[in-house]
């Protein structure tokens, strides 16, 4: 007897290939996948040809942000440093109260739209690290439906005020799972290199991964990435890296840029774009021609670098709108960065996908295959093209064994010639 038994599912397979099949499912496990499984099961789905997914991964987002847009202003000039003004602003009334209610339904919202796995920022540029607790507590509350990792992310600088290295060390004995940064924020270019470096030393006294927000501006100058780079070739800590936003890297000229991606390839760090954030945030001190303000995720694709997509905000300081949806996010990705290609829209989807699982280092738990944890979601479309041009619902989804949600698909009724 299974707990759970999907008929007739169109799955897509961890070599992207699509295979007609049933999947069985027990114990949080997955048991057997194939065409007429014989059996029953204490909850049966006909799935009737849908699309059966492993499920999004929102690998970018600041959980203790989300939905506190206005409060206690609107960002008028729309762009980051006003965000950061308004944040901090903010992040001076923070209980743990209010970041646990604003992220877990923040979380909600993304687990209803088929997101499983999270890494969200968590501001410790702020003396009593509510937000780190918060997301700390979090994290362990919701585990048994949805993963989350925590970034120790000093918003405010490293270097930026006195107390704040401290606070980062402070973040990580607590328990953050990976170390931010925010090196183009820093007061002085040296200030920036050094925090890079001190980033790589934390992750390497405490075991943790790495995730800096990276070159988050239009300055072609800005050039942190390179930092990071050489860091990741010295230490070897490659895939264990992460360097996001680097929207700069979008504005460098292209005989430095392709230098770097020479670089770039010696490592296995992974990249992160947040398009809807960064259209809207980039290219305000421009006029005409304005720049897009997104990284070169085509190029690094084309590399074979490893890039995903995040939401990076829902209805924050930074960004007043967003609800958590990724296959926005990945539709928003496709229109910037040009991805029009057969190819290229599939890849787009990998973004939000496998390429994400990729970047939180759980590829060992990531995908529909017997024997993996049975985390997976059915989409109201046929491939993953389909799947991305209609933004479609996800009908079902199935955390760790369980149905935690299903919506209904609407249905439109023509009454007209
Ligand atoms: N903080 C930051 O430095 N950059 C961002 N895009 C957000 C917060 C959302
Ligand atoms: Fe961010």
């Amino acid at each position: 007897m299974f707990d759970l038994l999907l008929r007739q599912c169109r799955l897509l397979q961890t070599d992207r290939t699509i295979t007609e099949t049933d999947i069985a499912i027990k114990g949080g496990v997955i048991v057997e996948i194939a065409p007429a499984i014989v059996g029953h099961a204490k909850v049966e789905l006909a799935i009737q040809g849908q699309l059966v997914s492993p499920p999004f991964v929102e690998s970018h987002i600041h959980l203790d942000s989300a939905l506190t847009a206005g409060e206690p202003r609107w960002n008028q000039s729309g762009t980051l440093f006003e965000g950061i003004e308004i944040w901090r602003e903010r992040k001076q009334n923070l209980t743990l109260e209010d970041v646990k209610t604003r992220a877990i339904a923040t979380l909600k919202h993304q687990a209803s739209q088929g997101v499983l796995f999270v890494r969200s920022h968590a501001d410790v540029s702020e003396s009593s690290l509510t937000a780190l607790q918060a997301l700390l507590e979090v994290r362990e509350a919701v585990k048994d439906w949805i993963t989350l990792q925590v970034v120790a992310f000093p918003q405010d600088g490293i270097y930026g005020a006195p107390q704040n290295n401290a606070l980062m060390e402070k973040a990580l004995e607590m328990g953050a799972d990976v170390v931010g940064g925010i090196p183009h924020y820093e007061l002085t270019r040296e200030d920036g290199v050094n925090s890079v470096h001190r980033i790589f030393e934390l992750a390497q006294k405490y075991d943790r991964l790495i995730d800096i927000h990276c070159d988050e501006i239009d300055d072609d100058q800005s050039r942190f990435l390179e930092v990071v780079t050489a860091c990741a070739i010295r230490t070897g800590m490659g895939s264990r890296v992460t360097a996001s936003h680097t929207t700069a890297f979008g504005s460098y000229n292209n005989a430095y840029a392709i230098k770097l991606l020479g670089f770039l390839r010696r490592t296995q760090i992974n990249f992160i774009a947040n398009p809807l954030i960064n259209i809207t945030l980039q290219g305000r001190a421009d006029t005409y021609p304005k720049r897009r303000g997104v990284t070169r995720v085509k190029e690094l694709w084309q590399q074979g670098m490893n890039v995903s997509f995040g939401h990076d905000c829902v209805q924050d300081p930074w960004y007043s709108l967003g609800t958590g949806n990724m296959l926005d996010v990945a539709f928003m990705g496709l229109h910037i960065c040009q991805m029009t290609g057969t190819a290229e829209i599939d890849a787009c989807y990998d973004m939000i996908t496998w390429n994400g699982a990729k970047t939180l280092n759980i590829e060992d738990r990531y995908g529909i295959e017997v024997g993996k944890p049975a985390n997976l979601i059915v989409l109201n479309a046929k491939d993953r093209y389909d799947a991305i041009r209609c933004r479609a619902i996800v009908e079902y989804v199935i955390s760790q064994g369980k149905l935690l949600v299903k919506t209904e698909i609407p249905r439109t009724i023509w009454h007209g010639y």
